[in-house]
């Protein structure tokens, strides 16, 4: 029997059950779970799925031990002691409820329901229990709307100014790609079942290039590591583009067929020379030429950026610039070619089924929670202040900048918190109410994916842990509890399903909830991976349907996409935008703060998910900082010393780690461990600015200087 024939077990039956991974990660791995007499005993990834091939990663391979955890919340639970204090008693579901409701209405009795926020992001991303789950409820109530731009935001504003909402190529397709560069992406790490597909370009005669201040897993992996000053890839890109032009290195029937404005385009790059680029970049001028040469020489060429490019304050212009560069050489001609950024547009998932914007009163008002630290210490100037709290698949003291004054926020007694977690997290530690949540194993879901081009259902093998629920389930009883009636808080997660996704669509033609229950994923009716070049005759989705070098849509100004604020398309003030790509320096370079921070991700943790538990702490290893062995010496730091890294926000404490694996003046410090259990109670975030890149309103992580000293 073949996996394909895996019968439709039971809630909890003993065998072979099928799940897909509920992680904010791009891989969105097929998993095949066993269970015996009601209890999972295990996960492994399925091996006829394509992109999973059978493997999961040091994160998800103990799933079940996350599950079991002792550590597990299981029923509500009611704060005992002081604000942050994590004493807690155990309560009842309907004291719970009762306890919530009573104390949002009486907050907007007495400020109004803006006065209620909630705060979530990509605990799970499944369709139905992740990004939108909470949106209808809130939008009903009234509810301060929260702007969710922590990730890819910036990024897909500025691909949008560019090329449009496109799915753009098949990350399979990269086994035809005849040269990658891995732009900003630790891949080993963060985008590990992409990794084949890599190497098997190079098996047939690919070059890999990685550009990184950081000498990562995946840099020491590949051909050539570009080390950069970051947040200067504009520089780079823009004299990429200049050489290009320059050089005649461009593909003429393709820019003249299919792009508009390059013109313009080299106008602007004129004066971008590899010179000027290596003083902004620290990339030698000749390597530039070379990157330069062989990208436009070697077709089709691929570009994987990641998610970090967009994290300084110029990081969407370094997209739009970075986009140019497949239209210029004419890399959309071929699989293989072109700009992997997020093939989720390829998912007809109907977005605003999903939050229901039209629940909202108009004119609610719209707060990032990005700045959910200067939200709730009064410092926005918000009125009403927030004075009811909801945080629901997120852990914003881990995640968010500022904090320092995150934590004050949340130790306010006057500020109601609820969360709903699978663990007592550094945020659940601050709450008032915790509402005990299901994973993974235990709860329906539609998952898409912003790696690869698969819809996978994941059905429960198991029955709830404790009295945990899923996400819709705490939002139906919390609907019911306010009265709400309207027609969504009565669906099922089954109806929820039908309404979730426009099945009827082209890219799911023969996919059905009822198909995918039995097949476990499928892939969206699209052409194979080996035939896919989705712009190779153009047909891209911007108003003049060609790739736009000078972009008609930047005219309207800077914007946040739909999916990053609950459908909500207001322009941003102040948001002009350039149409033409251009290159805005790194911000808040200081005498003071000399060295340039990068916090990316864990290996072993996902965000701060897994940042508790033994498995994955060991081989994340004790948390640390890397710094150069001259900016060490200078310093008088040696390896393992004990430093506080610190700049005017805040400081955390950590051992250093003396490697040349960092760029000179780089500091690398990975974001996931958890503040509860950091020696001085602060992480990387302590320091992290609350600035907006350019575009997006994406968060600005790399944008940060700081100075290291032994503590
Ligand atoms: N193991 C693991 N996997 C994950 C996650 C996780 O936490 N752990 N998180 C998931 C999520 S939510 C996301 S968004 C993705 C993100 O995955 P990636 O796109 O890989 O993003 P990051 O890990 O944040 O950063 C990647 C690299 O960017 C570099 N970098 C930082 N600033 C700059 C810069 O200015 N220029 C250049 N050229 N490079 C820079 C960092 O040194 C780092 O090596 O990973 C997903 N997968
Ligand atoms: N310094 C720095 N900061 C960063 C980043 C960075 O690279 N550097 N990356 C940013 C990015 S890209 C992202 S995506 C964000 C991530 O920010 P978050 O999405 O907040 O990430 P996590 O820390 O993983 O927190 C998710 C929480 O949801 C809980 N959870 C999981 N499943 C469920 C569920 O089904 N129901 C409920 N109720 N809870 C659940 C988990 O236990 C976990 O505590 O962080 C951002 N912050
Ligand atoms: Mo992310």
């Amino acid at each position: 029997m073949t996996l394909a024939d895996l019968p439709l077990l039971a809630i909890g039956e003993t065998g072979t059950h099928r799940a897909i991974c509920p992680h904010d990660c791009p891989d969105g791995c097929a998993m095949i779970v066993t269970v015996e007499d009601g209890r999972a005993t295990g996960v492994r990834g399925d091996p006829d799925h394509p992109f999973t091939r059978g493997g999961l990663c040091v994160k998800v391979n103990n799933y079940v031990d996350r599950v079991y955890s002792p550590d597990r919340v299981t029923t509500p639970l009611r704060r005992t002691g002081p604000k942050g204090s994590g004493r807690f008693e155990p309560i009842s579901w309907d004291a719970a409820i009762a306890e919530v409701t009573t104390r949002f209405r009486s907050v907007i009795a007495e400020h109004g329901a803006e006065a209620v926020m909630p705060v979530s992001y990509l605990g799970t991303q499944g369709t139905l229990n992740g990004l939108n789950v909470g949106d209808p409820f809130f939008n009903r109530l009234g509810a301060t709307v929260a702007e969710r731009t922590f990730c890819d935001s910036g990024a897909s504003t500025a691909y949008v100014m560019s090329l449009g909402p496109t799915a753009g190529v098949d990350p399979e397709s990269l086994v035809h790609s005849r040269y990658i560069v891995i732009w900003a992406c630790n891949m080993v790490s963060t985008n590990l079942h992409l990794w084949p597909f890599v190497m098997e370009a190079r098996r047939r005669g690919a070059k890999v290039v990685v550009i990184d201040p950081v000498r990562h897993r995946t840099a020491k992996r590949a051909d050539w590591h570009i080390p950069i000053r970051p947040g200067t890839d504009g520089a780079l890109a823009m004299a990429l583009i200049h050489v290009i032009l320059a050089e005649g290195l461009t593909d003429a029937e393709y820019v003249a067929e299919h792009t508009v404005g390059v013109e313009d385009l080299a106008e602007r790059t004129r004066d971008c020379t590899p010179e000027w680029a290596e003083a902004e970049t620290g990339v030698p001028a000749e390597d530039i030429r070379t990157l330069a040469r062989e990208y436009a020489a070697a077709q089709p060429s691929m570009i994987r950026i990641g998610v970090a490019i967009e994290r300084s304050s110029g990081g969407g212009q370094t997209v739009r610039a970075i986009s140019c560069l497949p239209g210029l050489v004419g890399a959309w001609r071929k699989p293989g070619g072109g700009l992997l950024a997020l093939p989720l547009w390829a998912f007809p998932v109907n977005w605003d089924e999903l939050s229901q914007p039209q629940l909202r009163p108009e004119g609610t008002r719209v707060v990032n929670q990005y700045l959910l630290g200067k939200a709730l210490s009064g410092e926005l100037g918000l009125d009403p202040g927030i004075h009811a709290l909801m945080v629901y698949n997120a852990n914003p003291v881990v995640v968010c900048p500022d904090q320092e004054r995150l934590v004050a926020g949340l130790a306010r007694e006057d500020l109601f918190t609820v969360v709903s977690e699978q663990f007592l997290t550094d945020t659940a530690q601050f709450a008032d109410i915790v509402l005990p949540a299901t994973t993974q194993l235990e709860q329906l879901d539609v998952m898409f994916s912003w790696g690869h081009f698969y819809l996978g259902l994941n059905r429960p093998s198991i029955a709830p842990v404790g009295e945990a629920v899923p996400n819709t389930e705490l939002f139906r009883r919390l609907a019911a509890a306010m009265g709400f009636d309207d027609e969504v808080f009565t669906l099922t997660d089954e109806e929820l399903i039908e309404r979730a996704y426009d099945w009827g669509a082209p890219a799911l033609q023969g996919i059905t909830p009822k198909s995918l229950a039995k097949t476990g994923w499928a892939r969206l009716t699209l052409p194979d991976a080996d035939h896919y070049a989705p712009h190779d005759i153009g047909g891209f989705p911007t108003p003049s349907g060609r790739q736009e070098f000078a972009s008609s849509a930047a005219a309207g100004g800077n914007f946040v996409l739909p999916l990053f604020r609950q459908g909500s398309t207001e322009s941003q003030p102040g948001g002009v935008v350039d149409p033409l790509p251009h290159y805005i320096p790194p911000a808040g370079a200081s005498a003071a703060y000399p060295l340039h921070l990068v916090s990316p991700k864990a290996h072993a943790y996902l965000n701060s998910t897994y940042g508790n538990l033994p498995a994955q702490q060991r081989v994340q290893g004790e948390p640390s900082a890397t710094v150069h062995p001259a900016d060490a010496a200078e310093r008088g730091i040696t390896d393992g010393t004990l430093v506080r890294v610190f700049n005017q926000r805040g400081g955390f404490l950590v051992r250093v780690a003396v490697s040349d694996e960092v760029a000179r003046g780089v500091v690398l410090a990975a974001m996931g461990q958890w503040r509860s259990q950091a020696e001085g109670l602060a992480t990387v975030n302590a320091v992290n600015p609350t600035e907006f890149a350019d575009l997006g309103n994406a968060p600005t992580f790399s944008d940060t200087r700081v100075e290291v000293e032994p503590a």
